[in-house]
């Protein structure tokens, strides 16, 4: 294992690839032990100089090379090199030539998950970012885009059905059981885009007539038995395509498309052009074994990965700096469809929630970073909810400045003007700026300062004149390698509340632009005074501090008219109870508190979704943001005596609520979702009643549960019960599910996200638990580390002991893997002296250990911390 940190890539220091790589032939002999690939690159010198092709952990059989229209010739051993990381030819022709190479590979001993490997004994890819180059030598960069023919050729037996991008070309059978394959992609793509896929599947199909009438197949591939389990993927499929031909004028552009669903995977899925690659997490769903959180994320996934078709595919990354050009606007994309599907604020919400969660986290850590960073060291270590989730607000902003038609306008140029292209975010803006006649150059500060801004808003209010008086001001905390911060354009939807329901004049954006201004707001003279609503609809990925008092905070609540403020108010309020009871400067929950949530909730009953979320407690990890240090063992104490002081407040809409039967038959859309929703809320608070009646209630939820949401959400309020029915479901929920690795995943993740370190010790000695499969190794340490911080963070360190050789070995596995474990860590230095310690201890026990490149990038930065 390699201890050193990877060297820095830097934006400054981008130029073009000097060679056009106009065709590439590729011909895979297929085996799960060895697979022999054969490339031809057609290649056009754009200068002068050697030509560096990527490639890692590849045996070279030959390299030729071939003046256009003669025979190759094997290349003098004293022209190349072949290095650890790539292939150099020393003096290759000065004029168009075809640069052919045969490299052997061994799917089946690939555990890292990138390049070709082997998943339930069928061949899959990954390549994006950097995985092509595990497949063969190649410019493996995002800015060289080729057209693509692909030839596979193997045992029919094992590999009955063969895939790659594009369109079907010829195929048959060949002697000795072989068959073959041939598949061209006519559109030109870089080499993150390549996929393939060999084996025995069933598939589901369907079809789709594009908006100018064009027909597209669509099949979605899956275990033996599995296809009825895809119908909810190919529906979202289908919807997600109708959607961005109506929202954004975009049609697909093959007749194939295809998915293929994959155990093992790295992540969600991949947008592998006509062949996404999905984890089977977001593909298999039916309601005995999914929940409706499955299904809202397998609407989203399919929509996302659609979504990269244009935004990402067509129009891609000239660099890997650029990945939220192609991530924030395909995740913006997929919000957008969401609410659409559903309900808007109710979206709204939950994105915000996981903004806070996740994005606000690394903005306050030593891995913050900016949406387009202008250094980078494990490119893996991108994929962030700051490129993602921040990327998606920078484009919410963007459109709410220039309004939803130059935003459309903006997009159609972007479409027109660099459709085949490699481009950058300077690009993208220059298109709003040439539909909107605005300079956007302050606002893309946004792309390269890290941390996340604070506004402070303080009033003033005149009665003799009825003027309301606001000042705001913004600031940034210093973020590692950025100590200096400079004011950013801040989109502030506000509002003036009458206190009776309304407002008193139209909502209205402010943008402030500098470090301090003053608004002026009148109201006639004479008027009451109103309350300001402001950062309506979270206009900005920001945190807002005002200086009000509960009172003010539970009037500002009552009279809101914006959804997501109404709630947002709340959850502030709900933030500063927490931590007054955790920090014992408050002993019981405050009556008017508990009551002015359950009012809220009652008055919310014609949308229980939203009522749902009303109910939400901040999670511990989110509460680190408000006070340090912080004690994650005081604040879930904290968390839970609120609970159950809401719990009483709201026991008979509990009671009523559950009694009722959940809706039938199944459906899992919007409508129902929602109701469940509620009933699931419902069981979280009846979970923390405190009484003796709760366990028996709970397991007699569970086995009736008619469903997974049901099911699930009932079990997982059991594991905060005490007595025998916990230990008597997970038992019954293991023996009913222990042949279904999805519906295990739960199994070992409700327990790890809820128990002990012991309890964790446990499921990692279970013989289901398998290193080898990230999904597994998600549910049981990612549980553990990133929702259960109360046992993670334990002072005496035994959280991190329990899971820290387990780490190591993922990571020896699947750096991929190891690093996006040890993120668990990235809060460490927040955290209560005693923790903090152990954390520390433990992540140099783990660098001394010896980690991939990967997981030292992220453990260096964790521990080189602070600004
Ligand atoms: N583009 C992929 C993510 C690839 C992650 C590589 N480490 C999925 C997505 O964002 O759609
Ligand atoms: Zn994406």
């Amino acid at each position: 294992m390699r201890t050193e940190t990877p060297v820095a890539v830097k934006l400054k220091d981008y130029t073009p690839y000097p060679f056009e790589i106009t065709v590439v032939t590729l011909d895979f002999d297929l085996g799960a032990q060895k697979t022999v690939v054969k490339a031809a690159l057609s290649i056009t010198p754009r200068g002068q100089g050697a030509m560096r092709l990527d490639g890692e952990a590849l045996h070279l059989n030959y390299v030729a090379v071939g003046l256009a229209g003669e025979p190759s010739k094997p290349v003098d051993p004293a022209d190349f090199t072949v290095d650890a990381r790539g292939l150099t030819l020393h003096a290759p022709p000065q004029q168009p030539f075809v640069l052919e190479t045969e490299v052997e590979i061994s799917p089946e001993a690939n555990t890292a998950l990138s390049g070709l490997y082997l998943s339930g004994g069928r061949l899959c890819t990954q390549c994006e970012a950097e995985g092509f180059r595990r497949i063969t030598f190649y410019p493996d960069r995002p800015d060289v885009m080729s057209s693509f023919r692909v030839r596979m050729v193997g045992p029919k037996d094992e590999f009955p059905i063969l895939l790659s991008n594009g369109t079907p070309g010829a195929s048959g059978d060949l002697a000795n059981g072989r068959h073959y394959a041939e598949w061209i992609d006519p559109h030109k793509k870089p080499a993150y885009l390549f996929a393939l896929c060999a084996g025995d599947y069933d598939v589901l199909r369907d079809t789709f007539t594009t908006m100018s009438g064009k027909h597209v197949d669509l099949g979605i591939h899956v275990d033996k038995g599995d296809a009825p389990r895809a119908a909810w993927a190919m529906d979202a499929l289908k919807r997600s395509m109708r959607w961005d031909e109506e929202a954004y004028g975009r049609e697909y552009d093959l007749g194939v498309f295809n998915i293929v669903a994959v155990r093992d995977f790295n992540f969600g899925a991949m947008e592998n052009k006509g062949l996404n690659i999905f984890n089977s997490a977001y593909v298999l769903a039916d309601e005995s074994t999914a929940t409706d959180f499955d299904f809202e994320a397998i609407e989203s996934i399919v929509a996302h990965e659609y979504f990269h078709n244009w935004t990402g595919n067509r129009i891609t990354c000239r660099d890997w700096f650029q990945l939220c050009l192609k991530e924030g606007l395909t995740v913006f994309r997929d919000q957008n469809f969401s609410a659409d599907m559903r309900s808007r604020p109710v979206q709204r919400i939950k994105d915000v929630i996981k903004l806070r969660a996740r994005q606000f986290a690394e903005d306050a850590g030593p891995l913050a970073h900016a949406v387009r960073p202008d250094t980078y060291g494990a490119i893996d270590n991108l994929y962030t909810a700051t490129v993602y989730e921040k990327g998606s607000e920078l484009i919410g902003m963007l459109r709410r400045m220039i309004g939803n038609d130059k935003y459309r306008e903006g997009m159609d140029l972007y479409f027109a003007r660099h459709d085949g292209q490699a481009v950058t975010i300077e690009d993208y803006y220059a298109c709003f700026e040439a539909v909107s006649g605005r300079d956007l150059s302050d606002f893309r500060r946004w792309y390269a300062q890290a941390g996340t801004p604070e506004v402070r808003v303080t009033e003033a209010w005149d009665p003799a004149t009825g003027t309301l008086k606001v000042e705001l001001s913004q600031s940034v905390k210093p973020t590692p390698g950025q100590p200096v911060k400079h004011p950013l354009p801040i989109p502030l939807l506000c509002a003036l509340l009458d206190g009776k329901g309304g407002h008193t004049a139209e909502p209205f954006l402010h943008v402030l632009e500098k470090s301090n201004e003053t608004l002026e707001l009148k109201v006639p003279p004479g008027s009451p005074r109103p309350s300001l609503s402001v950062g309506r609809d979270f206009s900005a990925p920001i945190r807002i501090d005002r200086n009000l008092t509960r009172e003010d905070r539970l009037a500002l609540v009552k009279a809101e008219t914006d959804p997501f403020n109404k709630w947002d108010g709340l959850q502030t309020l709900i933030k500063d109870e927490i931590i007054a009871l955790s920090d014992g400067s408050q002993t019981n929950p405050d009556h008017e508190l508990v009551a002015a949530i359950a009012s809220a909730v009652r008055g919310a009953n014609d949308d229980p979704a939203y009522a749902a979320l009303l109910t939400r407690l901040p999670e511990v990890g989110e509460l680190f943001l408000e006070r340090q240090q912080a004690d994650p063992v005081a604040l879930a104490a904290a968390q839970k005596k609120l609970k159950t002081a809401l719990y009483h407040q709201l026991a008979n809409e509990v009671s009523e609520t559950l009694k009722a039967a959940p809706p039938a038959p199944y459906h899992p859309g919007a409508e129902q979702a929602s109701i469940r929703a509620m009933r699931t809320a419902f069981i979280g608070l009846l979970s923390a009643s405190d009484s003796r009646d709760a366990a028996p209630a709970l397991y007699g939820l569970y086995e009736r549960a008619p469903n997974m949401t049901e099911r699930l959400s009932t079990l997982r309020a059991l594991m905060f019960t005490k007595g025998g029915a916990k230990s008597e479901a997970i038992s019954h929920f293991e023996a009913l599910w222990k042949n279904n690795p999805l519906v295990m995943d739960k199994w070992f993740s409700v327990q790890a996200s809820t128990g002990t370190a012991e309890d964790v010790k446990r499921l990692i000695a279970h013989p289901a638990f398998d290193l080898k499969n990230p999904n597994r190794v998600r549910s049981v340490i990612g549980a553990f580390a990133m929702q259960n911080l109360a046992a993670f963070h334990a002072p005496d360190g035994s959280g991190y002991r329990a899971v820290e050789a387990t780490i190591l070995a993922a990571d020896k596995v699947n750096p991929a893997l190891g690093a996006r474990l040890i993120t668990a860590f990235e809060q460490w230095r927040l955290l209560e002296p005693k923790a903090r310690a152990e954390a520390e201890a433990c992540l140099k026990r783990l660098v001394e250990a010896g980690l991939s490149e990967n997981a030292m990038d992220i453990a260096g930065r964790a521990l080189a911390g602070g600004a």
